[in-house]
């Protein structure tokens, strides 16, 4: 893809919030709308949370546990989910949201009669170089504002830059609990605290060079005045130092922040940002057609129509890269619900770190699309609720290890949230996966040591504590189950016809149990080669259970993958999850080679889901694209792709579930990546979900499990060439739609093994290169 066609443009100013464009660093965020007379910049700071960390854990709850257990195995799942209501839920159950930080506000003087004297406006997001742009003409004034946050130097920089003067005003706003003030000739701030006992916040906007007249006022205004060029900087924070800890003085790192800015100027703090940017983004290139030259909406627009685009789903790639690394960077928290970007006080689900699939969504670009350091966050999320996750596997199940259940927050919420069916305590297993896919993309065995490995333990201990066998009278007499149990936020009816979404052993927990049983058996084995002693018993302790655990059932009526233990009917059947395929994707538990019975199954429950509506949110659209892509069926993928496209996805390109919400744009991204490469199934497989819609195409730098980064081309939907680097010596085995030969760098011929028709492995050295043809 050209550089100059990796932008989303349009030819009037966002009228609203979801038309305005995304910026960030992963602490800071911004959407920035491009007004003419008078320009709004919402900023977020990831940390701004309303609540504080207190104890919620429920003391009823381990009293009721063998109760409840008892009640399920008997068939009475509305008499335990009753006592479970009463015993079981956090103490209180409901966090707080995090919160917008404030507006930005830029007010010219002078410039009437918009609508007649604008002329040739643009405003742009180049996901390139991180700048967003406006760019018009008033009367015989042309102005250019570009807005960037840099990671380097953590501030938001605003260049305005005017072929002949301009005044301006420019201050920030936050009127429910903050106060704008002057704080010396070229700064002002703004300061506030939410409610009397909440963080507290301030932000900073300097001036640090105009050829302009500066002058501020006391309520926290700067007036610039006769300025062809103005750089404007804003650093922003709060008392959050962690969940224990809020003394951090907000006020002094602003200032700190843009102290280290003396006698730097825009182009240098420019060149910064952009070889940071760059350093990461630059890593995958992608092509899939012609860019028409069109803006963005009008693209959008015309898809929706039924036209054709293939380049608008490899900007829509690239931009899910790019949200991932505006809204998780090393040192930062995890992306949640929104990434970072939020312009409520109570934002649609507090924009919390959901746990039962939208946080894991987020990272499934991660690795693949070679953001490896960007879901680092979610490790560093992870360790943090290590501490209360073990505190609840204790208080409320008597377990050892540790465990968060269906969402959290900033302060270390584990307990059940919500409702009954917040009593899901398989969250934090769910998340143990993520680790782990770090290790096999990068190889890392120092960081599967210190990092991953001990996540995963925790999560194993919990599982292992948790799991209890079925009693005899049951489906599954004797072997292990989780209980209590659901399949996320959906429901069942029983033959009395009783309806209810509180069970035992539901499929996805058997799945993520055996997902995380494996991968935690795979850890040890791994680090076994440097230490052969390393977790004897644990392991043997674990690979008992992986053989005791309930097997995948297929419904003898309806063939499909059973949902649950038993085979219920579905109230809904168009449900937004699809928990029970989670070992198509995102597990490799089912897939078309090993087990095609599974496969199969998988497949009739996505037919009657979709037949029944589903798939209606964002997210639960960009899941399909990745069950799909696991079916190699390129042409479903699509479709789903051209749905999330045409009907989740904002002018701004951003997901609306609705409404706004970022794992859409994540999932999406990860099923795209999923359609033309996988290696989940021990090869590097290439093209193996390709629409006929994107007959022709090129992918450069995305990475395949086993410390493999690839690029290839593709025409006539056949593979053309494609270049495989190993970091480490492995044995690398490649599977395509015809059989491959592989060279090394110089042409010549290595030796490979046929597999079959379409797959050959050869033994790769760390460090080289091979041609595949
Ligand atoms: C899950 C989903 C909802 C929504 C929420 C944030 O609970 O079922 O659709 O995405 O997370």
């Amino acid at each position: 893809m050209d550089k100059s066609e990796l932008k989303l443009w349009y030819r009037q100013p966002a009228k609203n919030w979801v038309e305005a464009l995304p910026i960030g660093n992963g602490k800071l965020g911004a959407m920035v709308f491009g007004g003419i007379a008078q320009e709004q910049i919402q900023i977020n700071e990831e940390t701004l949370w309303d609540g504080r960390k207190f104890d919620r854990h429920n003391p009823k709850a381990l009293e009721a546990l063998p109760k409840v257990r008892q009640l399920l195995f008997d068939d009475q799942n509305e008499q335990a989910a009753k006592l479970a209501a009463e015993t079981m839920l956090g103490n209180p159950c409901r966090i707080d949201s995090y919160q917008t930080f404030c507006d930005l506000n830029l007010k010219f003087s002078g410039l009437t009669n918009l609508d007649t004297e604008t002329i040739d406006y643009r405003r742009e997001l180049d996901l390139d170089t991180g700048i967003a742009t406006s760019r018009y003409q008033f009367g015989n004034i042309s102005c250019q504002r570009d807005v960037y946050i840099s990671a380097v130097d953590q501030v938001m920089v605003i260049h305005i830059l005017n072929d002949t003067t301009v005044n301006f005003q420019v201050w920030l706003s936050r009127e429910q609990d903050a106060q704008a003030t002057e704080i010396n000739d070229t700064t002002v701030g703004l300061v506030g605290q939410i409610g009397s006992k909440g963080l507290h916040f301030s932000s900073h906007l300097h001036v640090l060079n105009t050829n302009g007249e500066i002058s501020t006022n006391k309520d926290g205004r700067m007036i610039i005045q006769s300025a062809t060029e103005c750089t404007i900087v804003v650093s922003a924070a709060t008392s959050y130092i962690n969940q224990d800890d809020t003394s951090a003085d907000p006020a002094k790192i602003c200032k700190q922040i843009l102290s280290k800015l003396t006698g730097s100027d825009e182009n240098r703090l420019r060149q910064r940002h952009l070889t940071d940017h760059q350093n990461l983004f630059r890593r995958v290139e992608i092509e899939l057609g012609k860019d028409p030259g069109l803006p963005t909406d009008e693209r959008l627009r015309i898809l929706q129509n039924g036209g054709d685009d293939p380049q608008l789903f490899a900007l829509y790639f690239q931009f899910g890269r790019y949200l991932l690394m505006g809204s998780s960077r090393p040192g930062s928290l995890p992306a949640n619900l929104q990434g970072i970007w939020n312009n409520h006080l109570k934002a649609p689900w507090n924009s919390d770190f959901h746990t039962n699939i939208n946080l894991q969504m987020n990272y499934w670009p991660a690795e693949v699309c070679n953001l490896a350091e960007c879901h680092r966050p979610l490790f560093d999320y992870m360790q943090n609720l290590v501490h209360e996750g073990q505190r609840t596997a204790k208080i409320h199940y008597g377990a050892k290890g540790w465990t968060v259940h269906h969402l959290s927050d900033i302060w270390g919420f584990t307990v059940p949230a919500d409702g009954i069916w917040g009593i899901w305590p398989v969250g934090g297993a769910w998340l143990c996966q993520h680790p782990w896919e770090q290790y096999i993309f990068g190889q890392d065995r120092q960081f599967l040591r210190e990092v991953a490995y001990p996540l995963i333990k925790g999560g194993t201990e919990f599982m292992l504590d948790f799991l209890i066998p079925a009693p005899e009278h049951t489906a599954v007499a004797g072997k292990l189950v989780t209980n209590p149990s659901h399949s996320p936020e959906n429901q069942f009816r029983k033959k009395d016809g009783t309806i209810s979404q509180f069970t035992y052993g539901a499929t996805m927990d058997l799945q993520i149990a055996h997902d995380l049983f494996t991968n935690c058996l795979s850890a040890i084995s791994e680090i076994q080669q440097d230490d052969a002693s390393f977790e004897i018993e644990f392991q043997s302790d674990v690979s008992d259970a992986l053989s005791k655990l309930a097997p995948l059932q297929i419904s003898p009526e309806t063939g499909r993958l059973q949902e649950w233990i038993e085979d219920y009917d579905e109230p809904e059947p168009g449900h937004r999850h699809m928990s029970h395929l989670y070992g198509l994707h995102p597990g490799c538990q089912i897939t078309l080679r090993n087990t095609p019975q599974l496969a199969e199954a998988a497949r009739k429950s996505l037919d009657y889901r979709l037949s029944h509506g589903g798939g209606h949110t964002g997210w639960s659209r960009a899941w399909l694209v990745n069950f799909f892509a696991r079916l190699e069926d390129g042409q479903l993928a699509y479709q789903n792709l051209l749905d999330l496209l045409t009907r989740c996805t904002l002018p701004n390109l951003l997901d609306t579930h609705p409404p706004f919400q970022i794992d859409g744009n994540f999932g999406g991204t990860a099923g795209l990546a999923e359609m033309l490469l996988q290696s989940h199934n021990d090869a590097v497989h290439f093209l193996p979900a390709l629409p006929v819609d994107w007959p022709t195409g090129r992918v450069a730098g995305l990475r395949a499990r086993g410390g493999f980064t690839v690029d290839f081309s593709w025409a006539n939907r056949s593979i053309e060439y494609a270049f495989i680097k190993a970091q480490k010596a492995k044995i690398c085995q490649i599977r395509a739609d015809r059989h491959l030969t592989v060279k090394d760098r110089s042409g010549e011929m290595i030796n490979s093994q046929v597999v079959d028709d379409c797959t050959v492995s050869f033994s790769a050295e760390a460090g080289n290169e091979y041609q595949i043809q």
